[in-house]
């Protein structure tokens, strides 16, 4: 299968982290967000919202929006699961992974800070309290999550990573990139520096990437 990606955009980095976990390859292709290549008309016709990442199956499946290709990926390739089997923990589960893949994430997206800068006029010191205010509250939300569950860890609901954790890494990373502290959320600090030690995730990381670039 191919899979078209790039290496600091975070729902590209929480399909590679499910695909080490699950042991699957793939063939890269990058797609530079920057340059815009996510706007030309052979990506548009693979994905209409013109937005990473996309995943085409062997059959010749484009398949888009992470947690789809997440889920997709879980019943195809059953082992580890990503999601428990009981069906209260998996809404839990879907709840922790959706207050990051729809509450905080498309607050941070390039369109939406490109928007900000451009249309609106913010400068930066604007775009950065936007910034921390969205990352901040959604993040504080997880740890407050993972306290009501009364979690204890390693990982965010059991002592394997799943979803949850998938989704969490790479918001982590972002609120690093974006210069927003978060090291009072002890929970969700305890929980990215225990996913990082494994090397399902180290190989994940936006640095690790072929197309890295500094
Ligand atoms: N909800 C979507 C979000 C996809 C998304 O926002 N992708 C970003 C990179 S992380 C993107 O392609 N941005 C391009 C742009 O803003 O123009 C998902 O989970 O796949």
């Amino acid at each position: 299968m191919q899979f078209l990606g790039y290496f600091r955009s975070s729902s590209s980095y929480r399909c590679r982290i499910a695909f080490n976990l699950k042991g699957v390859g793939y063939q890269f292709q990058s797609v530079h967000l920057k340059n815009g290549a996510q706007k030309s008309p052979e990506f548009t016709e693979l994905n209409p919202q013109r937005l990473l990442p996309v995943l085409i199956t062997d059959e010749g499946e484009a398949l888009y929006q992470s947690l789809a290709i997440l889920e997709w990926l879980d019943e195809t390739h059953p082992t580890p699961p990503l999601l428990p089997s009981d069906p209260v923990a998996r809404a839990k589960v879907r709840a922790f992974s959706q207050i990051i893949a729809c509450e905080i994430h498309p607050l941070q997206n390039l369109r939406v800070l490109s928007y900000l800068r451009g249309e609106l006029g913010l400068d930066e010191g604007a775009v950065n309290a936007w910034l921390a205010r969205w990352l901040r509250e959604g993040l504080e939300a997880c740890e407050g999550h993972l306290a009501k569950e009364a979690h204890e860890g390693p990982f965010c609901f059991g002592n394997a990573p799943g979803l949850a954790d998938i989704c969490l890494v790479p918001q982590v990373f972002s609120a690093q990139r974006f210069g927003v502290d978060i090291t009072d959320l002890t929970r969700v600090s305890a929980i990215n520096a225990a996913c990082q030690a494994l090397p399902e995730f180290a190989a994940a990381h936006p640095a690790k990437q072929p197309d890295f670039e500094a």
